[in-house]
């Protein structure tokens, strides 16, 4: 399988300097698959430091980048600060930020500018829980893949994973079924194939997240189309390392 299993921990805006140092004690004494590409993404504040004291296996990642390079942009960080402090991965487009107004279009032209400055892109997508019920999931998500295949040449497309994060999911407990997710990372994987390519669609790993944990990670990652997950809440818990080696 060319698509090697991927684990991201999304820690959001939780944390403090004891719990932070904690959580990288904890995975700095885990036993962590191989056969899995792992990186955390801790709150902006910590990344520094988080890179300084976890082990080298495990990346780096940030939440969110600016959409632009440095300026009188207040309060934003930009790309080229993450990729100058050594930083290897971004989350772009995450659910609980386009909530806030980032369009698909935003959403792409970001993780094109992080690609563009060297940064490895984790691009989410999912569909809010009107559209599952309405039966319209690929209505909602194909254009969030068509933005980003609009601007991603086919080497920037080696530097990403997507995350399907089905809305819904997302901190409830109501995680997707196998099938559920399996369905849509198909279709997800099929429309890749006819805007990216067959070649980048069969390459490029497709994350599960919402409400993953160690006792579901296993039936949702044995479906052929999920290569790994997004992980919020469980990324804060030992349980993690069981999601990382979820696989056997
Ligand atoms: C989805 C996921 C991580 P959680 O947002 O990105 O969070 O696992 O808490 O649902």
């Amino acid at each position: 399988d060319a698509r090697k299993f991927f684990v991201g921990g999304n820690w959001k805006c939780n944390g403090s300097v004891q719990q932070v140092n904690d959580l990288v004690s904890m995975l700095n004494q885990s036993t962590l698959s191989t056969d899995t590409e792992v990186v955390v993404c801790p709150s902006q504040v910590y990344v520094q430091g988080v890179s300084e004291k976890l082990r080298k296996d495990i990346g780096v990642g940030a939440q969110d980048c600016w959409v632009q390079g440095n300026g009188a942009f207040t309060g934003e960080t930009s790309a080229d600060m993450l990729a100058d402090m050594g930083v290897g991965w971004v989350v772009i487009g995450h659910s609980e930020r386009r909530g806030k107004g980032e369009a698909d279009e935003e959403v792409a032209r970001k993780a094109k500018y992080a690609l563009d400055k060297g940064l490895k892109v984790i691009a989410c997508c999912g569909e809010p829980l009107e559209s599952r019920e309405a039966g319209t999931t690929n209505d909602f998500v194909f254009p969030q893949i068509k933005a980003y295949a609009d601007v991603f040449s086919k080497e920037d497309w080696a530097n990403v994973v997507i995350a399907y994060e089905p809305i819904w999911a997302i901190g409830t407990g109501l995680t997707a079924t196998p099938e559920q997710a399996q369905d849509t990372h198909a279709d997800i994987r099929q429309y890749l194939g006819e805007v990216a390519g067959a070649d980048v669609a069969e390459s490029t790993r497709i994350l599960y997240g919402g409400s993953a944990t160690g006792a579901t990670a296993p039936g949702l990652s044995a479906k052929p189309d999920i290569d790994g997950f997004l992980v919020g809440g469980a990324s804060l818990k030992p349980e993690f390392a069981d999601i990382v080696n979820c696989q056997g």
